[in-house]
């Protein structure tokens, strides 16, 4: 059976394992799959649907086992704890019947999620103590009267878990009231990815399919936790590696899966010993990824290794891109990104003799100030050794949530495409808004300034999201009526109160589904979900379709769509093969269940669907990275103190603001209240390992966090999120609007008194 992810041994921070997974991680499926609730948990690892957790898109149609490439044991273990916290029991009634808010706002994320399962709907009114249960047609008399408000006033804010089916009618519906606030968590996310890919090939997402992936020489692994994030990846880099390819890590952190991973695919060569992944580990200084990339094309240029026919034929702008590398000095590259020239060459010349390379890329270079010049920077490199347009090579963002692939090609983006503009215009036979939509950050800003009157959630947390929580708190406090789909209680629906009324509506998670639903991968595969069964006795779970569908009926009437008939998601894949180009295959795909790759988006030939045909190029200014000294943050020199550049991300065992286990073995990490450094930055600032100290950013500070040390690059920290988004106002990537999660200022010291 493979199981990518590790389970949690009580963690030790004395003797983090040299191995990424690891025979641990059997044991992790043992104790979930052989427990009471093992039989469910079986059928549904084995219900033809795609696996909830990352977007590596395992699953669907041939057996929830199968890849898109049609191998089959593809499941990872942390598919079984998405799946074994949707199997949980209701929430006891008593839960929402007894305790306060101010009681439920003491839970940590672990213990809301562990409540159990929504199950009933449920209001919380100004002023009073305690959430209520409601009936669906009092959902609706409150849902319908928020609605009418006008349209720049009402708003929506999504998570990548719902369906495309749903998805697209969230934005049906939004769009055909007059509004374009369709905010989603990938605005916190791979914003920056989108806009950068669509400005150079326009098409934002990866032009690289699985089977592309099993072609490279080389991959280049840029800013990524793959062994926690997307387990199975693990698996392409271990077959790689055996096949003579190259891998390049570059991530400030040495994280230990990267290193070494032990995979239970291949019990005999890996699991015992693990396998090694990275042929080069490049540790930058966080935030520098464009100054390394530079420093790499630089080094293409000086051992001729850019491929100059092939710009000259499929790109343009390219010259500027070769002057700057070239004007850029080895000085300021160097100093920049805290990497030696030797380094730098050396990586340049794997990528430069390879045949076949892919960048593939997650979190650590999008969540920056300048997010969209780091995703120039790795696709400015693979242009220029001709890596884009070829089988086996290309650009490869890694995606989050299991379908936020599918919410933006549904149209749930403030960065509608003009063609599904024109479509959709069509068919709701009126011209839509001109009026820009919020994304993520600007729908806070603008709850903040009382903009807002109704939010709609389609599941999701966008309060732990969000940093600043406190901001995230008083803005959505500014909002009259906030609706949340859910299929779990978290920590939004306990501080993320609206002024007049909060309501928590249940659903049906993907695998119960009762009618058959669609979701995208990251490599652009359409999967076909069955429908299925809760395992939930006498509850009043609800289908996102059927509420969106009823919502919009009672607002917009029956012409001229036809709302009520779009409860059956049939109906819904019918207008999305109508209206969204790439997705005709949707209208047939529940009858004849051939999934399907969105045609136009995986490029075997250097010809891109830009106005011209050829990649445009941009020139990618070197970061400014300076940190704020102590006294900026008002501690005086007089107390010993370090600044360092935290990055801000995940454990091995949460998924995003919902936290599974607390420790992180792999890091050495016990619990969540830890900072990890570098032991030379303790050393010269006056701290030692598993001291307690103060860690301050701009909006706030945590105390009592124990310090750990790691192989992280000197200068850099990191702390896990949500909790860590109390203390920051994160700086915003103007052309993507992502928040600078990975790079936020902050100050370790002692308080005085303690
Ligand atoms: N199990 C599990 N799977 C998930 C998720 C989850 O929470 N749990 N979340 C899903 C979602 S929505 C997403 S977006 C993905 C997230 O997947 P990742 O992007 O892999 O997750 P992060 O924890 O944000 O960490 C990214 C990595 O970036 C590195 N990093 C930090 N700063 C920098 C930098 O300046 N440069 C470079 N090069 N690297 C840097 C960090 O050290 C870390 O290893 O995973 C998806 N899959
Ligand atoms: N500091 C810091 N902050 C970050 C990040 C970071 O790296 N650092 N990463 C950012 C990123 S990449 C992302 S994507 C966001 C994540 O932000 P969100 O997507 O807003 O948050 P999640 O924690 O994934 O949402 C989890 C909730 O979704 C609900 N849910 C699960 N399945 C379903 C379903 O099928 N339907 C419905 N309706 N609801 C469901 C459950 O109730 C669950 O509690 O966080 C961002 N915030
Ligand atoms: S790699 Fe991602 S999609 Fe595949 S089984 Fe693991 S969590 Fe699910
Ligand atoms: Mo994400």
């Amino acid at each position: 059976m493979d199981a990518n992810l590790p389970p949690h041994p009580a963690a030790s921070s004395d003797s983090p394992p040299q191995v990424g997974g690891g025979l641990p991680v059997l044991q992790y499926w043992a104790e979930h799959t052989l427990s009471p609730d093992g039989l469910k948990l079986w059928q549904t690892l084995f219900h033809k649907s795609a696996c909830l957790s990352c977007a590596w898109g395992t699953g669907g149609q041939k057996g929830g086992f199968v890849n898109e490439a049609g191998e089959v044991l593809q499941r990872c273990a942390k598919s079984v704890e998405a799946i074994a916290a949707e199997l949980q029991p209701a929430v006891p009634p008593e839960i929402f019947g007894q305790r306060t808010i101010a009681e439920l706002q003491q839970l940590t994320s672990e213990q809301a999620d562990r409540l159990g399962r929504l199950s009933v709907p449920l209001l919380l009114r100004a002023g009073h103590s305690h959430y209520e249960r409601i009936t669906w047609d009092q959902v609706y008399a409150i849902a319908e009267s928020a609605f009418r408000r006008p349209a720049p006033r009402i708003a929506s804010y999504s998570s990548g878990r719902s369906s495309n089916e749903a998805a697209y009618l969230l934005q049906l519906m939004m769009r055909a009231l007059g509004s374009n606030n369709l905010a989603d968590c990938s605005d916190l996310c791979h914003a920056a990815s989108t806009v950068g890919l669509k400005q150079m090939f326009g098409s934002g997402t990866s032009m690289v399919s699985l089977e592309d992936l099993k072609q490279a020489d080389c991959v280049v692994l840029v800013g990524s936790n793959a062994p926690a994030n997307h387990p199975r990846l693990m698996n392409e880099l271990i077959k790689l590696r055996d096949r003579g390819g190259k891998v390049i890590v570059v991530n400030p952190l040495k994280e230990v899966g990267l290193v070494k991973f032990a995979s239970p695919a291949f019990p005999v060569k890996s699991l015992l010993r693990g396998s090694e992944i990275a042929s080069l580990y490049l540790q930058p200084i966080p935030g520098s990824d464009t100054a390394l990339f530079v420093g790499i094309q630089k080094s293409l240029i000086e051992q001729g290794l850019i491929h100059r026919d092939y710009l000259q034929a499929h790109t343009s702008g390219w010259e500027a891109v070769v002057h700057h590398a070239q004007s850029s000095t080895w000085e300021t590259i160097t100093s920049t990104c805290g990497l030696s020239q030797l380094e730098i060459s050396t990586a340049a010349a794997l990528i430069g003799t390879a045949e076949r390379v892919v960048f593939a890329w997650a979190m650590g270079v999008t969540q920056h100030e300048n997010g969209v010049d780091n995703i120039f920077s790795i696709a400015n490199t693979a242009l220029l050794t001709g890596n884009a347009g070829k089988p086996g090579a290309g650009t490869m963002p890694i995606r989050g949530h299991s379908n936020v692939q599918g919410f933006g090609s549904m149209g749930v983006t403030v960065h509608l495409k003009e063609e599904i503009r024109l479509a959709l215009e069509r068919l709701l036979d009126r011209p839509l808004s001109r009026v820009p939509g919020y994304d993520t950050r600007a729908l806070i800003e603008a709850a903040a300034s009382g903009a807002i009157d109704t939010l709609l959630c389609l599941g999701g947390n966008l309060y732990a999201a969000n940093p600043d929580a406190t901001q995230a708190q008083a803005a959505l406090g500014q909002i009259e009526t906030i609706i949340y789909l859910a299929t779990k209680p978290n920590l939004g629906h306990f501080h993320g109160l609206a002024q007049h009324n909060t309501l928590i509506l249940p659903v049906f998670a993907r695998f119960e589904n009762p009618h058959q639903t669609t979701t995208e991968s990251g490599n652009n595969f359409v999967r076909l979900n069955d429908s299925g069964r809760t395992h939930l006795q006498r509850t009043e779970l609800i289908a996102e379709v059927e509420f969106l569908s009823e919502l919009a009926a009672r607002l917009l009437g029956d012409t001229p769509v036809n709302w009520h008939q779009l409860q059956d998601p049939h109906y819904v894949r019918q207008l999305i093969a109508q209206t969204i180009p790439g997705f005709e295959q949707m209208a047939t795909i529940d009858q004849i269940h051939v999934e399907f790759t969105i045609p136009g988006r995986i490029f075997h030939r250097p010809q891109f669907p830009t106005a011209t045909g050829q990649a445009q190029m941009f020139v990618t200014p070197l970061p400014d990275l300076t940190l704020p000294q102590a006294q900026d943050f008002g501690i005086p020199d007089t107390i010993p103190s370090m600044v360092l550049a935290l990055g801000t991300g995940r454990s091995y065992s949460q998924h995003n603001t919902v936290v599974y286990r607390p420790g992180d073995t792999y890091r050495g990490m016990p619990h969540r209240n830890c900072i990890l450094l570098n032991a030379m930055d303790a050393a010269t600032g006056g701290f030692q390992e598993h001291q307690r100290v103060t860690v301050q950013g701009d909006a706030g500070k945590l105390e009592q966090v124990e310090i750990i040390f790691g192989e992280i690059r000197q200068g850099a920290a990191l702390m896990f999120y949500p909790e860590v988004n109390a203390i920051f106002q994160a700086r915003i990537d103007a052309r993507s609007g992502t928040p600078a999660f990975k790079r936020v200022p902050v100050v370790v010291y002692v308080p005085v008194n303690s």
